[in-house]
């Protein structure tokens, strides 16, 4: 179970990377390259979302599965992204938005099938945080982000998810962010709950990683900037491990 192998890995102090896969866009050969490098160069999961989606998400997801043993899990943007060949899905409520259909109204639609999938599913608050720009999660999602100089509104969003069960919290500044959540926000946040603390947007150097993993990140996420630049993979994913060496 993923979940617990999350929470046995940050009870030795270990932090994981996890590569994000957008099912939007072109998969087949430089994405099944990238699948296969992160594997080989030691990722710790894929997860497979985004904004839009091109093709039955079964495919995509049978596709990847065929480039890694890797855990492969959903990380759904939408109704659509949902498939019983990965191995779980980050089932979120998006609790900083009060989009009633993103907090509760999509996972009753979803439920029998979800609940008959047979897939690992773990509950998470996701949570947005603005970075300056739009970004594509909070125009589709239709909600308002939280200020970047609020970090206690984060940090009491992450607690009130905790508190009503949700097993991981995603703090989000957006797919291809101009930079990603800041610091301040990921400390306090990370002082505040006790369930693993993924962080994902706009991470784009050596820089920003070490930034997030020092701030208190558990798994780091990171899509377009390894899209856009392949050579990124093995020194983002080792800059992640190189916080599992102290
Ligand atoms: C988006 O957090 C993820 O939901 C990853 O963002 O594509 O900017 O790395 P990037």
């Amino acid at each position: 179970m993923l979940l617990e192998l999350i929470q046995n890995k940050i009870k030795a102090n270990k932090k994981l990377f996890a590569l994000l896969i957008d099912p939007g866009k072109p998969v087949r050969n430089p994405m099944k390259k990238t699948i296969i490098k992160a594997t080989e160069y030691g990722a710790d999961i894929v997860f497979v979302g985004g904004s839009l989606i091109y093709e039955q998400i079964d495919e995509t997801i049978r596709l990847i599965k065929s480039s890694t043993d890797l855990p492969v899990f959903l990380f759904p943007g939408n109704l659509l992204q949902l498939s019983k060949d990965a191995d779980g899905i980050l089932l979120l409520s998006l609790i900083s938005g009060r989009n009633p259909e993103l907090l509760i109204g999509n996972h009753v639609s979803a439920a029998y099938l979800l609940k008959n999938s047979g897939i690992e599913i773990i509950p998470t608050g996701y949570i947005i945080i603005e970075n300056g720009k739009s970004t594509s999660v909070s125009y589709m999602s239709q909600t308002t982000p939280i200020p970047a100089d609020k970090p206690d509104i984060a940090s009491a969003t992450a607690i009130a998810g905790e508190l009503l069960g949700l097993k991981m919290i995603y703090l989000e500044a957006g797919s291809g962010a101009e930079k990603p959540v800041n610091t301040t926000t990921i400390n306090k946040v990370k002082q505040e709950i006790n369930v693993p603390l993924i962080v994902g947007g706009g991470i784009k150097n050596i820089n920003d990683i070490n930034n997030i993993c020092n701030a208190g990140a558990d798994i780091v996420v990171v899509g377009n900037s390894i899209e856009n630049d392949q050579s990124l993979l093995k020194p983002l994913i080792d800059a992640v491990h190189s916080f599992n060496e102290t």
